[in-house]
């Protein structure tokens, strides 16, 4: 459903520079709904034989539960289930409280891995279906809801499906199953404020353009007269400072986006490394109450000038890694103080971007790229994904399209993100492939037009890449996965490579989206070979050739001839991640089952590439 535009006359109140006692104010707290958090203890209960529903273990106690402490993945917290893939069920009660007049109630998860069925009391009809892993869903279960203690029933499901996103080509990293991030019981007011963001654009004046778009939803019955408030305050100081603007309007019942358009001078934007931030704070008082919303957010812009691309109109260099949301201790579900420690290490290797490989990931990530100042690149996790599925209709109108809308408005508001990312390493060569970027870029740009758009291929090889690679002539950035020295050719094959993608599309930016290879903390090779394939087989592992090879990559994408149209690169990987298909090749057996590429163990003990690393990006 379109969502309709309200543009709001309104009063542009110019406010002092300084901020002054009156005013002077800590920044607002960012406000939430009232939330009733339903992580903590949970029971769980693997359902192998998918006898929960006959059983209807949406109502029933569960049979021989396990208790757990959400977000968890059910395969960490039982080592039995270390490779379960099936359907779980995860149950909890909770008591709701007395709605008032007019008030919603929501029930919202954060994310699951892979798909969810969602029961209230036991009803045979789930209250709602989570079909996509990795993003937010949430349930208007007003109408399901009395007074009193309720049972939340939900049916977790991780086999992979032949027609979807991922799909069994999909083999990338462990197939972790639960209620992987927070899910709580939100109180929405009849009048509520939803999303809320700021685009930002630069006038040539020096000034910034500003839009401020509030999603609003009339859960009543009637159009309420309401005055909507916004203030924008900056972090730096607490104070309110770009502006703030009243205006008058009638909230209509149902949907609306309201728009608030500015050109503001005097703001100091949000940039990679200098990660200036404000705090939206957008007040509606109706006749029925007030709701506010806050978001933390900053003014940036990013564009294409030919083969560059511009942030804030400075050239951009990415000095970026890729980073799964993952921990060996806890599987997809991270603890806030271990997002914050990867993330702060990244800034210490003296990174400014990061790939949030390969789904998107918590909310908190991306408030953490907004704080620390590294530009995201978010994608859906059309991994390998099959050119017979990726490319079916039904497949983009079930699975792609709605899975890039859930990414896109969830994580949109965020300044830090640079890219929307279609997936990875998908038949890009192929025509019906082409059609799935042509498709899913159109719908991304239509959505935010205020990102690049991009894939990460690894069909570059298939040289001459002009004839293969059909799809980068519908992205943003000609980004490409290059293990040259590792899986094939040697090492200083890398630089042609570039140079032909180059030539190929010379009026797009190049990026090495992904360069690694594997290491072992601790074993030593004093005279590291050229390549990583190993003539006896297998490949090495040592720490100095992981060293060799990031060293001379790093030569070639940062030689100054390139200077004019490469983009950067990120390094595969932050962290040694668990990974299915890594058995062998000559690594120990306790470390099959690792993707060692890591800059860092799985513990995050650093090897000695990330000193180089270190020392490259800081020098
Ligand atoms: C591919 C893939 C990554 C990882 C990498 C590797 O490029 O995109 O997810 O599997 O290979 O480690 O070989």
């Amino acid at each position: 459903m379109s969502r309709r535009l309200a543009y709001f006359a309104f009063v542009l109140v110019a406010l002092p520079a300084a901020c002054d006692s009156e005013i002077a104010s800590t920044c607002s707290a960012l406000a939430e709904p009232v939330a009733l958090d339903l992580s903590g203890a949970w029971s769980v209960q693997a359902d192998p034989e998918g006898v929960g529903d006959a059983e209807r273990w949406a109502s029933n106690e569960l049979p021989a539960p396990l208790t757990v402490t959400v977000p968890r993945c059910l395969d960490v917290a039982s080592p039995d289930l270390a490779s379960y893939v099936g359907k779980s069920w995860w149950q909890r009660r909770f008591t709701a409280p007395t709605l008032a007049e007019g008030e919603r109630a929501w029930l919202v998860f954060d994310g699951v891995a892979l798909r969810a069925r969602v029961f209230l009391d036991g009803v045979e009809r789930p209250v709602g279906t989570i079909a996509h892993d990795h993003v937010r869903a949430e349930f208007d279960v007003t109408d399901l809801l009395n007074p009193g203690e309720h049972l939340l029933a939900v049916e977790v499901d991780n086999t992979i499906l032949e027609s979807s996103i991922p799909d069994p080509g999909w083999v990338g990293w462990w197939n972790h199953t639960g209620l992987i991030r927070p899910v709580r019981f939100e109180v929405r007011p009849r009048v509520d404020l939803g999303a809320l963001r700021l685009d930002t654009t630069q006038n040539t004046d020096g000034t910034w353009h500003a839009r401020v778009v509030a999603s609003v939803s009339n859960a009543g019955s009637e159009a309420l007269p309401g005055t909507l408030r916004l203030q924008l305050q900056d972090e730096a100081d607490g104070c309110t400072r770009a502006f703030e603007s009243i205006s008058s309007r009638t909230v209509t019942v149902g949907e609306a986006d309201l728009v608030v358009e500015a050109d503001l001078a005097g703001v100091s934007p949000w940039a990679p490394g200098a990660p200036h931030l404000y705090r939206l704070v957008a007040t509606l008082e109706t006749t029925s109450g007030t709701t506010t919303r806050t978001i933390r957010t900053g003014f940036r812009e990013v564009r294409l000038d030919g083969p560059r691309a511009l942030w804030n109109g400075v050239p951009l260099t990415l000095r970026g890694l890729n980073r799964h949301e993952m921990h060996p201790d806890h599987g997809f579900a991270l603890p806030s103080a271990v997002q914050r420690a990867d993330l702060e290490d990244l800034v210490a290797l003296g990174a400014n971007a990061v790939r949030l490989a390969h789904y998107p990931q918590s909310a908190e990530v991306l408030d953490l790229c907004d704080e620390l100042g590294l530009l995201a690149w978010v994608e859906i996790p059309a991994w390998q994904s099959r050119a017979e599925v990726l490319g079916d209709d039904a497949v983009f109108s079930e699975s792609a399209a709605p899975f890039l809308t859930a990414m896109i408005e969830e994580h949109r508001h965020h300044p830090s993100v640079l890219f929307w990312g279609l997936g990875n390493e998908f038949p890009s060569h192929t025509e019906i492939i082409e059609r799935y970027c042509e498709r899913a870029a159109a719908l991304v740009r239509g959505l935010d037009p205020s990102r690049l758009v991009v894939f990460a291929s690894d069909k570059h090889e298939l040289l001459p890449i002009a004839q293969v690679d059909r799809c980068f002539q519908h992205v943003d950035v000609v980004a490409i996965n290059e293990y040259y020295g590792w899986y094939y050719k040697a090492m200083t094959d890398l630089g042609p490579a570039l140079d032909a993608l180059h030539a190929a599309f010379p009026s797009k930016p190049v990026l090495v989206s992904e360069l690694g290879t594997e290491a072992i903390l601790g074993r030593a090779n004093p005279d590291p070979p050229d390549v990583g394939r190993l003539p006896g087989g297998g490949f090495e592992f040592s720490e100095d050739f992981q060293v060799k090879f990031l060293a001379t990559h790093l030569d070639q994408i940062d030689a100054p001839a390139r200077a004019d149209w490469m983009l950067g690169a990120y390094l595969w990987v932050y962290a040694d991640f668990a990974d299915p298909h890594r058995v062998g090749d000559g690594r120990p057996p306790e470390m099959n089952h690792l993707n060692l590429k890591g800059l860092v163990t799985g513990q995050r003990e650093r090897k000695r590439a990330w000193q180089l690393v270190h020392d490259r990006w800081n020098p």
